[in-house]
């Protein structure tokens, strides 16, 4: 009986009816017959496809059989062409290099809202708990399950039903998994970005305790989402993210101090206030009290902080100013944000806490290496852009900035490795996009951040214009006011960008109060002088003297570009891995595809700019043995096995056969082609084989040959 191995059997009935499962191998690279390709696979539930070592997700809207055992085994330790385009294929591809090379490396999640960036973490993250500590050593065990329960945890608190997702994350994450030499985790530790503040609710008798009603629709803070239809069970929820928090090693006394600084948002959402003659009343007293209960104090600091501000006069004196009606109202609403804000804090700094790497040694180690992912929001543009879009979209061209620095380098790196001439690359970079925004002095951060800090009234009209006067001339900016001939902006209003991935119009309006921390002290105080520990510790700040507080603030936007350009630097000595996203249609719906929804992500994601890089120098690139497996019917030198001396020699005779030696160059260990029609030759060649040599297979599997 004829030797026959599975790779050769499987490369032989993966057929050509699921579309290329590579973009690189497109006739062409252009918008039409990419969109055509996708949507093939995503019409034959092939949900993933590869570009190059990166992959690009649509979401299925349903359960896939997919990610079983069988599927986490084929696909471990086994070349990336080996099997079908997979996150798992991408996840051993990073996995592989950090172990094999010693090299750190990340896996970037982007995508839009709902397109299933979240949950393509979390298969990855199964996926690398899946293979790695085979001898089932306790403590490394222990550093995964706390690694995997973390997404629970920071799901229930950072995650809320927007009309886009049942299950949004309003922070971005990126988290580092430690590895020993043995590539076995050790640790690891967890970034958040930018939290947009929201809650959810927890159990019957845990509310009641904290005197509150189960029903959300009873807060002003939670009614909205209580109206959208549940897919998620919340009391099952509940109870995970509760013994996910004891997994964690979170103390019963922290985990009630989580719940009433839940309960104090709750109530705070409620409190209103009445003018009584001159003076600022709060309505409802009991509320107030039971806010106190909660955070430990009297209800006469409640009171307190509420109505009133401390301020130091220009003579050093400080005095106590009653607030205006309005201005309770904006004050509780800032202390609200700010409570929930530094509760995740918190929570993610206790999780580091745990799953900080100790004791290493890497004398006695070895080298500690480390797998990145990042699960970030991905490109916005919606009808009404405001302060949010801006920073995310921004987030975006750095990340964009990043992929094509490393992308590039990863090339030029693999080349050299392979020994061979490295060709120059053509691409658009966005580095004046980055500057547009960031630069100092001249970035539109810049100008926002002068406005805040300016005294006197500035408005964000105001600010507006002295954007206009610093960036009229700008390549990537455009006002109304400059191009009066727009009649789809709005004079006083709003500014333009043109981002790497399209045109976003944002309103200024405001972008002022936004970018301000608007909290003021006497909250940081309050709660600094909690007599509970755990909210003291939340809020060490708060025991700063109305006169040592700082007058200038860092600015909201330059604190989200500072955690941004942390990241970057993170991420820029790792060797990156794409898992791109793509949302199919806005109905949640698993059996539409949207062609216009899907062409303008592919645009904006900028999946053909990463072909085309991709494609630059040498569209593909395959390990000769690979090469191989895939193409060795197509030569008869070489089926069903060859006699040469190498693989590569093997590998040369079918690329001579086939005529296209002048489009190749031989690596070390890896052919590279650089234009994909050599390959087209090949792959309908092996097309119009299978069907004979599946009958062939057969045969041989039947020992009839
Ligand atoms: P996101 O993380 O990209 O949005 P999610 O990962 O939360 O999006 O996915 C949204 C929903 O799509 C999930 O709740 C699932 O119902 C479904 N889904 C996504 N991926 C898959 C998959 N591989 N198989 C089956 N269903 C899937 V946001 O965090 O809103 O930016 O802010
Ligand atoms: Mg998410």
């Amino acid at each position: 009986m004829l030797a026959v191995d599975r790779a050769s059997v499987m490369a032989v009935l993966e057929g050509l009816e699921f579309g290329k499962s590579d973009f690189v191998l497109l006739d062409e690279v252009n918008i039409e017959q990419f969109m055509e390709n996708l949507k093939l696979r995503f019409e034959k539930a092939r949900i993933y496809t590869f570009i190059g070592e990166g992959v690009v997700s649509v979401n299925p809207y349903k359960q896939m059989d997919i990610y079983g055992k069988e599927d986490i085994n084929a696909y471990r330790g086994r070349e990336l062409y080996e099997n079908p385009p997979h996150l798992y294929a991408v996840a051993d591809a990073a996995y592989k290099a950090m172990k094999r090379r010693a090299k750190d490396t990340c896996i970037v999640v982007s995508g839009e809202s709902g397109a299933g960036k979240t949950e393509a973490s979390k298969y990855i993250m199964q996926y690398i708990a899946a293979i790695t500590n085979p001898s089932q050593r306790a403590e490394v065990e222990s550093v995964k399950n706390v690694l995997l329960k973390s997404n629970c945890v920071l799901e229930a608190f950072g995650n809320a039903k927007t009309n886009r997702n049942d299950n949004s994350s309003r922070f971005g994450k990126y988290m580092d998994i430690n590895f020993n030499f043995n590539g076995d985790p050790t640790g690891g530790h967890i970034n958040n970005y930018l939290l947009e503040k929201l809650l959810r609710g927890g159990s019957d008798d845990m509310l009641k305790s904290l005197h509150l009603h189960n029903d959300p629709a009873n807060y002003v803070y939670t009614r909205d989402g209580a109206v959208a239809t549940t897919s998620y069970n919340d009391r099952y929820s509940h109870n995970a993210v509760l013994s996910a928090l004891n997994v964690i090693g979170f103390s019963e006394e922290e985990i009630h101090s989580i719940y009433r600084i839940l309960g104090t948002i709750l109530i705070l959402g409620n409190l209103q206030f009445e003018t009584d003659r001159e003076s600022v009343l709060v309505v409802g007293m009991e509320d107030v009290s039971h806010i106190a209960e909660l955070i430990s104090t009297e209800p006469n600091n409640v009171t307190k902080s509420l109505l009133y501000r401390t301020v130091a006069t220009g003579a050093g004196e400080v005095i106590e100013k009653g607030h205006s009606e309005k201005e309770a109202c904006f004050g509780r609403d800032a202390f609200t944000k700010a409570l929930y804000e530094r509760l995740f804090g918190w929570i993610v700094s206790r999780i580091n806490a745990v799953i900080e790497v100790k004791d290493y040694n890497p004398v006695l180690h070895g080298k500690n290496t480390v797998i990145g992912v990042l699960d970030i929001y991905g490109f916005e543009i919606f009808d009404n852009n405001s302060f949010e879009q801006f920073c995310i979209n921004y987030c975006n061209e750095k990340l964009q900035q990043l992929f094509i620095q490393l992308i590039l380098c990863q090339e030029q790196d693999e080349y050299k490795r392979e020994g061979i001439t490295w060709q120059h690359i053509d691409y658009f970079n966005n580095q004046i996009i980055v500057d547009l925004v960031e630069q100092p002095h001249k970035g539109i951060i810049s100008v926002l951040d002068e406005a805040c800090l300016s005294v006197g009234k500035v408005t964000d009209t105001v600010c507006l214009e002295s954007m206009d006067a610093k960036l009229g001339q700008h390549p990537h900016y455009t006002s109304r006011k400059l191009a009066p001939s727009d009649k789809t902006m709005e004079f006083h209003r709003d500014f333009r960008i043109r981002h790497y991935a399209g045109d976003v119009t944002y309103s200024v309006e405001g972008f002022l109060d936004k970018n301000k921390d608007p909290l003021f002290q006497d909250f940081k105080r309050l709660m600094f002088n909690s007599s509970n520990p755990v909210m003291k510790e939340m809020w060490p700040d708060g025991q700063l003297s109305i006169t040592e507080v700082t007058k200038r603030p860092l600015t909201a936007a330059t604190l989200f570009k500072n955690s941004i350009v942390a990241l970057v630097e993170k991420l820029s000595c790792k060797e990156p891995y794409y898992v791109r996203c793509i949302k199919p249609n806005d109905m949640k719906s698993p059996a539409l595809f949207d062609d216009a929804r899907c062409q303008h992500q592919v645009a904006y994601l900028g999946l053909l700019e990463n072909v085309r890089v991709r494609r630059a120098g040498f569209a593909y690139r395959q390990a000769y043995t690979r090469f191989l497996q895939r193409y060795k019917m197509t030569c008869e030198y070489t089926w069903p096995n060859h006699l040469m001396g190498t693989d590569r020699e093997a590998v040369e005779a079918i690329v001579t056969q086939h005529g296209f030696q002048d489009d190749v160059a031989y690596g070390h260990t890896k052919l590279f082609v650089r234009t994909p029609k050599s390959l087209f030759t090949l792959e309908q060649e092996r097309a119009a084989l299978i069907p004979v040599l599946v009958l062939f297979l057969q045969k041989v599997w039947r020992g009839a040959l």
